[in-house]
């Protein structure tokens, strides 16, 4: 199997155990990788904290790092210097919208509920890639998480889908930028999975249930299928590939 010892990541958007970070951490952490936890605030340091004692390493850091604070970003990146050194890839987990704009019509979308949804769900690649790129001296690979509803529309998910296209225009041009640095930046577009930023987008049980019975795989996507395609992206296996989006998701996306 594949080995990641040695390797340090930052794994930034576990929120609870359903949380697609936290299945991505434990695909790091069975292949030996070393782990850096990031959270948003200390609203959710507790229930990070306790998951993350349940790996039994104590190679494990945690830290807050809230990505609409540019300060905190530097900061989080600047400690991690301080304490590891060198780090080897991030795992970009994030995304937030208001409910408000999750339902109904697109058009309706406030600016304010529009550059939301850009600053903490697009935005926050862009910065977190910038201030990674110093600790990733050996070479690295920055994964984050999309959705088919950045592609086409998918109803309700308006805002986050015109989010997900800029994240996925991010990808490229992140790509681009960092591949002369021996960093790779990809996408998972993950099929979707029933978690606490599931739970805001407006019918998702007809979502789930549509997948179950249209998609080649006929079922729903895993945690544990982004983690080990994750896995993959952040291993030496996938080393010639950058700027591209791997859809998991049961083969949903190849439907008309
Ligand atoms: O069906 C799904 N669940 C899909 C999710 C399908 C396809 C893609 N995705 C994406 C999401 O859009 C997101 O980008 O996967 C990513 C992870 O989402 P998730 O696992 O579904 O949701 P959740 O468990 O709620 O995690 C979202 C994280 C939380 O983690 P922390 O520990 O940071 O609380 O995003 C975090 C949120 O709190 N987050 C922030 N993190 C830092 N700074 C911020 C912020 N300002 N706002 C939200």
């Amino acid at each position: 199997t594949l080995s990641l010892k040695g390797r340090t990541y930052v794994v930034m958007g576990v929120a609870n155990k359903r949380s697609i970070a936290w299945g991505i951490a434990r695909s790091l952490h069975a292949a030996g990788a070393r782990l850096i936890f990031t959270y948003a605030g200390e609203r959710f340091e507790a229930e990070v904290r306790k998951l993350v004692e349940t790996l039994e390493d104590e190679t494990a850091l945690l830290l807050p790092c809230d990505v609409t604070n540019d300060e905190d970003i530097v900061k989080c990146f600047a400690d991690i210097k301080e304490k590891v050194g060198v780090i080897h890839g991030v795992a970009h987990c994030i995304a937030f919208a208001n409910k408000e704009d999750l339902s109904g019509e697109y058009m309706n979308v406030s600016r304010e509920g529009f550059l939301l949804a850009h600053n903490i769900s697009a935005y926050s690649l862009t910065a977190v890639a910038r201030e990674a790129k110093a600790l990733m001296t050996e070479g690295g690979s920055i994964v984050t998480l999309t959705y088919l509803g950045g592609e086409r529309v998918v109803q309700n998910y308006n805002i986050m889908g015109v989010a997900k296209a800029s994240l996925d225009a991010s990808v490229k041009y992140l790509a681009n930028d960092l591949g002369q640095y021996g960093i790779r930046v990809n996408a998972i577009s993950a099929g979707p999975i029933r978690t606490l930023s599931a739970k805001g987008v407006s019918d998702f049980n007809s979502i789930l249930k549509e997948i179950e019975e249209r998609a080649p795989l006929r079922r729903t996507t895993t945690q544990e299928e982004v983690g080990d395609a994750a896995l993959f992206l952040f291993s030496d296996l996938s080393r010639g590939v950058t700027g591209e989006c791997i859809h998991v998701d049961s083969g949903y996306h190849i439907l008309a």
